[in-house]
């Protein structure tokens, strides 16, 4: 029986902060209608608003020197399940876990099934791992996977990415996410054509046991594991391979994968503009692929690129319809406290986008009034929407105030009991 959250502990901590947050609910559905926005229209699209939690995220992540195992960390999909079920629980935004294969395989897939639709979740994208070598596995990916010089080995990769096609399809997914590490540490040490030949050949064959109804998104990354080429290094290699293959390939953004100080909103707009955007992989960077919780060091950058979605949904974007997920890497935080906090980070740029007055944006860019146009963002992006999205999850029977209901929950100790310490504190960026 998996643990839950009383619904009365939700409850009753909510009746707590219910008059202060109608206050300020009030307060700013004021402020909003004088501008002509009626706030009760924004609070229930935020309410609509979901984002996916990777499995991978509900354990303690790790750097290359070390990890430092949590307290109570799942130590199955089973675990990782109940994990995102009270995350859901409490943010009333997550409703949807997506896996990593192998690390989520197992035995029986429709009791993995079973216990998700009993958990009231369902499943996001399938992601495939071949980026490191599985035990008692044939062919290594040292060298490389899907670009592989050897053809036994590319193979091999084939065959894993269409094997998650399968166990998608079990779990009711739509979606296969192909992120690949190849690429090489040494200039000249790869062929770049030849080795992007090899990976779209690859590619074709894992297109063509796509169903019908499925969408393949390929996830670019500028380095790591390789440090002097990426195969798909960014989203120009990335919608090439995705143009190449089919309407049903599109390209993935995964906000800690670009140089710094990229504009990644004005990618996030071209994606758009190409029907190209396939999802979003939510997190923080200062330097790299940090991994860092979303919206925790640049909170305008990823609201400016939800101005760029709310902009196709207000335009009425043809074949506009992106994955949310976080990736993110919890090192010193309860993964739990950091999923809740970062989906709730995510909305509130959503929410924030929604606010933006687009006629009058549209008025300043076309008289090149910048400063205005330049206002016009930053006011939205300034007004506190906290009480929209408190108010959002209430009407949903979630948390008023997630972190503080979760503590007050005593969930970490409780499953800490039954869920003895991996002990695993080796490297590894998980
Ligand atoms: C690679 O850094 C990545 O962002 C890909 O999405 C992987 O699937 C994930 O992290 C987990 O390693
Ligand atoms: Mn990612």
């Amino acid at each position: 029986m998996a643990y839950r959250i009383d619904k009365s502990l939700i409850s009753d901590q909510n009746s707590s902060l219910l008059v202060a947050l109608q206050d300020d609910y009030d307060a700013l559905s004021n402020k909003l209608a004088r501008t002509g926005i009626d706030i009760d229209v924004i609070t229930r699209k935020a309410a609509e608003f979901s984002i996916a939690i990777p499995s991978w995220g509900t354990g303690t992540g790790g750097t290359r020197f070390a990890r430092f195992p949590g307290e109570g960390e799942p130590r199955n999909i089973f675990e990782k399940l109940e994990d995102c079920a009270v995350i859901n629980d409490l943010s009333q935004c997550t409703p949807s876990v997506s896996p990593h294969f192998p690390w989520d395989k197992v035995d029986d897939f429709t009791e993995l099934k079973q216990r998700s639709d009993s958990l009231g979740l369902v499943w996001d994208s399938i992601n495939s791992n071949t980026f490191q070598d599985q035990p008692g596995q044939q062919h290594s990916y040292k060298y490389g996977s899907l670009s592989n010089t050897s053809e036994a080995a590319r193979e091999q990769a084939v065959a894993h990415n269409i094997e998650c096609i399968g166990w998608g399809k079990a779990l009711g997914s739509k979606t296969l996410t192909v992120w690949v590490g190849d690429g090489s540490n040494h200039p000249g040490q790869q062929h770049f054509q030849s080795a992007f030949e090899r990976y779209l050949a690859s590619m074709k064959k894992i297109y063509a046991a796509l169903p019908s109804d499925w969408e393949m998104h390929i996830e670019h990354k500028m380095f790591e594991p390789a440090f002097y080429s990426t195969i798909i290094q960014d989203w120009g290699s990335n919608i090439l391979a995705a143009m190449e293959l089919g309407e049903q390939c599109k390209s993935l953004v995964d906000l800690g994968h670009h140089a710094p100080n990229a504009n990644i909103e004005m990618i996030v707009s071209r994606l758009i503009q190409f029907k190209k955007l396939g999802g979003f992989h939510f997190n923080d960077s200062k330097y790299g692929d940090d991994d860092l919780d979303s919206g925790s060091l640049h909170p305008y950058q990823q609201f400016l690129i939800f101005n760029e979605l709310v902009d196709a949904e207000y335009r009425k974007q043809a074949e506009f319809n992106p994955n949310y997920m976080l990736d993110q890497s919890h090192n010193v935080t309860d993964p739990i406290e950091s999923l809740m906090n970062s989906a709730a980070s995510v909305q509130r740029s959503y929410v924030s986008a929604l606010i933006v007055n687009r006629e009058a944006l549209g008025e300043y860019q076309m008289n090149n009034d910048a400063l205005m146009a330049s206002n016009t963002l930053k006011e939205a992006f300034t007004i506190d929407v906290s009480p929209i999205l408190a108010m959002a999850r209430h009407s949903k029977g979630g948390a008023i105030d997630p972190i503080a209901t979760y503590r007050k929950s005593n969930y970490r100790a409780t499953v800490g009991a039954v869920r003895p310490s991996s002990g695993g504190n080796g490297s590894g960026i998980v």
